[in-house]
């Protein structure tokens, strides 16, 4: 029997990158999560994987890992640390994204100094226990219309099947974990993702 992807996410990793994926988000939760040495190690693996694709490798809700080991990004939800401080800690260089669910929160987010926001779940997910409901599309489109020149990525349940109205919806780009990570083969979801996502944008700026 194979090794089933969970065993091996170096291995997709390299795949996703070969299929194309734009940036990479280090997103080490759960119960058997890695924590400590191990953790660095492991997202030091990942960080080079992606420079040697020129991706930028972003690490979610840890500044202390992501200052340490000089990663491209830090993402942030809204029960994280907070955007300002996490600015201050990184610099003006580095790349910040911050997790809305609201035009107040996205207006902070933004005074705060975020590069992208990430906005969700879009669809149902299993990969985030405490995700908030389900939230569709809307509020996509009412932030992309306030804010023309914001990157928004959408996340949640996303698939190239279904990423025809979050990318329609003023999305710039979308961000998954199943669609590539559950793949039997992550380099072509990939790839996939990447020309769904191109295809619905007709000719505006995407997240290449
Ligand atoms: N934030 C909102 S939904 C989600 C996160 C991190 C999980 C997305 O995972 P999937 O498997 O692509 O639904
Ligand atoms: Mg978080």
């Amino acid at each position: 029997m194979g090794s089933t992807n969970a065993e091996k996410p170096l291995a997709v990793l390299e795949e996703a990158l070969k299929g194309g994926i734009t940036c990479f988000q280090l997103r080490e939760k759960g119960a058997r999560a890695l924590v400590g040495r191990e953790k660095k190690v492991f997202a030091e693996s990942c960080q080079r994987l992606c420079a040697q694709y020129g991706v930028p490798f972003i690490v979610n809700d840890d500044v202390d890992l992501a200052v340490e080991i000089d990663a491209d990004g830090v993402h942030v939800g809204q029960d994280d640390a907070e955007a300002r401080f996490v600015r201050k800690r990184i610099g003006a260089e580095k790349i910040l994204g911050v997790s809305v669910h609201s035009i107040e929160e996205t207006e902070t987010a933004l005074a705060t100094g975020a590069d992208y926001v990430g906005m969700g779940p879009v669809y149902p997910t299993i990969s985030k226990d405490d995700a908030k409901p389900v939230a569709g599309t809307a509020m996509i489109e009412k932030v992309a219309k306030l804010y023309p020149n914001l990157p928004i990525v959408g996340i949640g349940g996303i698939t190239a099947m279904n990423a025809e109205p979050v990318i329609r919806a003023g999305a710039s780009g979308i961000s998954v974990i199943s669609a590539i990570a559950s793949s039997t083969n992550p380099e072509m979801a990939a790839r996939q993702l990447k020309e769904a996502a191109l295809q619905w944008s007709r000719g505006r700026s995407v997240l290449r």
